[in-house]
C-alpha cells in the first residue's frame, strides 16, 4: 500500500493550493443481459489506492485525500464476496479519510467550492462529467457571494501519465512477473503445438499457463495459423493448424495489474521452411538491433525509423522490393509489409498511458520506462508478392526496461533464434 500512498504524495506535490483532483473507479461492465465482465479497476484509479471495488471515488487536495467507497453489505457480501467497508479502509489503503460513496453528490459542491482548478479526466462519463461541469457553474455563478468553483478544469492524465511512464520499483518487480508468467505460456506452445490441432487448442495452453499462476490474459490472445497471422487483430482462433506454417501466437499475462505482450513466431512441424527462415531472420535481426537501440536519450520514434531501415533492406535482400532503401521509404512501398509501429508504453495498460511527444519533439527514453519492441513482416495472398512468401506473417516482440545502460529484456527467457525454436521443436 505504501506506493500507493506515496504516488498520491507525487500528487499533491504537483498541485497548486487552489487544485482539486476527482478520480472515479471503473465501470461494471455488461456482457450480456445481467451478466457482467469481470471487474477490472481503472489504472490511474488503481495507481492512486490499489483498491479494487467498483463505485469508488478518490478526492485529492493538496493537503487531504478522501476515499469514497461502498459501505458494508451483508447481502451483497453473501454473492459477491467480502468488501473492504468504509470503516476499515483508511488502515487498510492508508488513506486520509473514507466517506460512504452514497455521500459523494452531496459533497462535491464543498468540495469544489473555491477551488480553481480541477482536475479530473472528462470524456469518459457522461454522467460524471456534466455533474461535474454543472456543479463548477454553480458555485461559479455564486460569486456574489463571495464563493467560486472550479473555473479550469484539467485533464488528469496531465498529473498522472507522466508519472506513470516511469515505473517505480515495485511496479518492474510486477512486470518481471508478468513477464515470467507470459514466459510459461509460450513454452508450452513451442513444447505443445502439433499440426493438426486447432488454433483455439493453443489458446487453451495459453489460458492454462495463466491461470496456473493466477494472471489472465491481458488482451484477447492472438493464435493464428499460416496467413491469419497477416490479420494483425486475429482473435477467431479458430482454424486448423496445417503441415510447414508459422504459427503468431501474440499473448501476454496481465498480474497484479501489470501486463506482459510478447509476439512469437514459430514454425508448425520442426522446422522452419527456407522461404520462412530467410523472412524471419530479417525481422529477428530487425529486432535485436530495436533492442539494442532503446536506450535512455532515444525516442520511439528514432527506433522505429531505424527499424523501418532495416525490414526495408531486409525486403530488397528477399527480392521482394526492388531499388533503394531510401526510395522505398520515400514512396512508402514498404508499409504492405509492415504497417504497424515497432513499440508502444507497456505497464498497467497494455498500450499504456504517457505521450509519445513532449513539446512537439518524439519524447526521449529514460531508464524506468518500459515498452514493447515488436518488428514484423507480412506477405499478403497476391500476385505481386514473391510465390513463396505468400500468406507468411511474422512478428517477434519482447518487453524492454530502458536502464542506463543496455536495456533489459523482461522477456528474455523465451527463445527466438531459428536455431533455439527448432532445438525445443524438433525434440518434441
Ligand atoms: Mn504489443
Amino acid at each position: 500500500m505504501q506506493a500507493h500512498a506515496s504516488r498520491r504524495e507525487r500528487v499533491q506535490r504537483a498541485m497548486s493550493k487552489g487544485d482539486v483532483a476527482v478520480f472515479i473507479s471503473a465501470p461494471s461492465l455488461i456482457r450480456s443481459n445481467d451478466v457482467h465482465h469481470r471487474f477490472r479497476q481503472d489504472s490511474d484509479f488503481y495507481y492512486l489506492t490499489g483498491f479494487d471495488e467498483e463505485e469508488a471515488a478518490l478526492v485529492i487536495e493538496p493537503d487531504r485525500c478522501i476515499l469514497y467507497l461502498r459501505r458494508r453489505d451483508p447481502e451483497k457480501e453473501t454473492w459477491n464476496g467480502p468488501m473492504l467497508g468504509v470503516d476499515r479502509a483508511v488502515a487498510t489503503l492508508e488513506i486520509d479519510e473514507a466517506r460512504d460513496i452514497n455521500s459523494f453528490r452531496t459533497d462535491i459542491p464543498t468540495l469544489l467550492k473555491n477551488r480553481e482548478t480541477l482536475y479530473y479526466m472528462f470524456g469518459r462519463n457522461r454522467e460524471m462529467d456534466f455533474f461535474l461541469l454543472e456543479t463548477s457553474d454553480r458555485l461559479l455563478r455564486r460569486s456574489r457571494a463571495g464563493d467560486f468553483g472550479p473555473s479550469k478544469i484539467v485533464h488528469s492524465a496531465l498529473l498522472l501519465h507522466e508519472m506513470r511512464l516511469v515505473k517505480d520499483r515495485g511496479e518492474i518487480d510486477k512486470m518481471r512477473l508478468a513477464a515470467d508468467i507470459t514466459a510459461d505460456a509460450h513454452l508450452a506452445l513451442f513444447e505443445k503445438t502439433r499440426v493438426s490441432m486447432f488454433e483455439y487448442e493453443l489458446e487453451s495452453i495459453i489460458h492454462e499457463a495463466f491461470r496456473k499462476r493466477n494472471a489472465t490474459e491481458a488482451y484477447p490472445s492472438i493464435v493464428a495459423a499460416g496467413k491469419n497471422a497477416c490479420i494483425l487483430h486475429y482473435i477467431k482462433n479458430d482454424e486448423k493448424i496445417g503441415a510447414d506454417q508459422l504459427i503468431l501466437v501474440d499473448a501476454g499475462a496481465e498480474k497484479d495489474y501489470m501486463n506482459g505482450d510478447v509476439t512469437r513466431t514459430y514454425p508448425s512441424g520442426k522446422t522452419f521452411t527456407s522461404p520462412q527462415r530467410d523472412a524471419y531472420q530479417v525481422v529477428l535481426d530487425a529486432q535485436l538491433n530495436a533492442i539494442d537501440r532503446t536506450v535512455t536519450g532515444i525516442s520511439m520514434e528514432e527506433v522505429h525509423n531505424l527499424t523501418v531501415r532495416d525490414l526495408v533492406g531486409g525486403l530488397i535482400s528477399l527480392k521482394v522490393l526492388s531499388g533503394t532503401v531510401d526510395e522505398n521509404i520515400e514512396n512508402g512501398t514498404y508499409k504492405k509489409y509492415y504497417m504497424h509501429r515497432t513499440g508502444h508504453w507497456l505497464g498497467l495498460d497494455v498500450h499504456d498511458v504517457g505521450s509519445y511527444n513532449v513539446n512537439g519533439a518524439p519524447r526521449k527514453m529514460e531508464p524506468g520506462m518500459i515498452c514493447t519492441v515488436e518488428p514484423g513482416l507480412y506477405f499478403p495472398d497476391e500476385a505481386d508478392v514473391p510465390e513463396h512468401f505468400r500468406g507468411i506473417g511474422i512478428r517477434i516482440e519482447d518487453d524492454v526496461l530502458v536502464t542506463s545502460g543496455k536495456a533489459e529484456v523482461l522477456t528474455a527467457r523465451i527463445p527466438k533464434s531459428v536455431k533455439d525454436i527448432e532445438a525445443i521443436r524438433s525434440g518434441v
